[in-house]
């Protein structure tokens, strides 16, 4: 009868808060509960809310790396140290929260070479407007719902052999832009996060600097499947398989009042 009494207010609880799983001892009758916040989610400090996550067991565990950017500036930048190459197919993705109220704002890349200030870039402007340049060739999202003071999961998947280049927000698919070069982009160039270069490691303008966090920043050069994207945006413990690029420590140089946040053995 006991156990029957627990199993109810487990249920109970289950209902008011959420999620809670059920550990029942060996003889069925005694039930510990384990409630809410199992994935590292900052629940009140997300624009949308994820579905529940159930752990899928191709997805290891991230590398768990956090920046915080502390003011709008012209000096405070991540930059990549290992050579980058962008393959064919590339696919960028991080947690991002900018400060302040209103439209999103910072540039998330910055990859310049020696001929293209802009091989590559992905910049929310202070017009509240999103652009991804490829090649020089650049492409607005115009009305880009991210808003700032809240953490953002943002993902692009590049295909540069037929130009386009799809954009999710928060787990789900918000535009897809098409280019007309789809000209490879140059290995060897200088990649910066949270500055836009308008010269190889120069030229910034503090209006697309970025005043915010970014968290869990990967690259991998490939397409990801739909359904990765909207794994990682429901956990932060795991990330889709085969990245070639974490922001930990080893592979960059934080310059200016940027500072890392570490997170030893716990989902950021
Ligand atoms: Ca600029």
């Amino acid at each position: 009868m006991r156990s029957w009494q627990g199993v109810i207010s487990a249920l109970l609880i289950f209902c008011m808060s959420g999620i809670c799983w059920c550990h029942f001892d060996v003889h069925f009758e005694k039930c510990s509960l384990t409630c809410g916040d199992n994935n590292g989610h900052h629940r009140s400090d997300r624009q949308h809310e994820p579905p529940p996550y159930r752990h899928n067991q191709h997805m290891p565990f991230c590398p768990q790396t956090e920046y915080v950017f502390p003011r709008t500036s012209t000096t405070d930048y991540i930059r990549v140290k290992t050579p980058m190459r962008f393959f064919d197919e590339f696919s960028i993705c991080t947690w991002a929260k900018s400060y302040g109220t209103g439209a999103f704002v910072g540039t998330i890349l910055s990859y310049s070479t020696l001929t293209n200030d802009n091989a590559l870039a992905i910049i929310f402007d202070p017009n509240g407007k999103l652009s991804v340049i490829a090649m020089e060739e650049e492409k607005l999202h115009n009305v880009h719902p991210l808003q700032k003071g809240v953490e953002n999961h943002i993902c692009f998947a590049f295909v540069r052999s037929d130009g386009h280049v799809k954009i999710f927000f928060n787990g789900t698919m918000t535009t897809r832009l098409n280019f007309n070069n789809v000209n490879p982009i140059p290995s060897g160039g200088s990649f910066v996060i949270g500055q836009d270069q308008d010269s190889p490691v120069g030229t910034f303008q503090a209006s697309q600097s970025m005043h915010g966090e970014i968290k869990n920043y990967m690259i991998w050069n490939r397409t990801l499947e739909n359904e990765e994207i909207l794994d990682m945006y429901r956990s932060t413990c795991y990330c889709a398989p085969g990245y070639t690029l974490a922001l930990t420590m080893d592979q960059i140089q934080l310059q200016g009042a940027v500072n890392a946040v570490y997170a030893e053995n716990k989902c950021l």
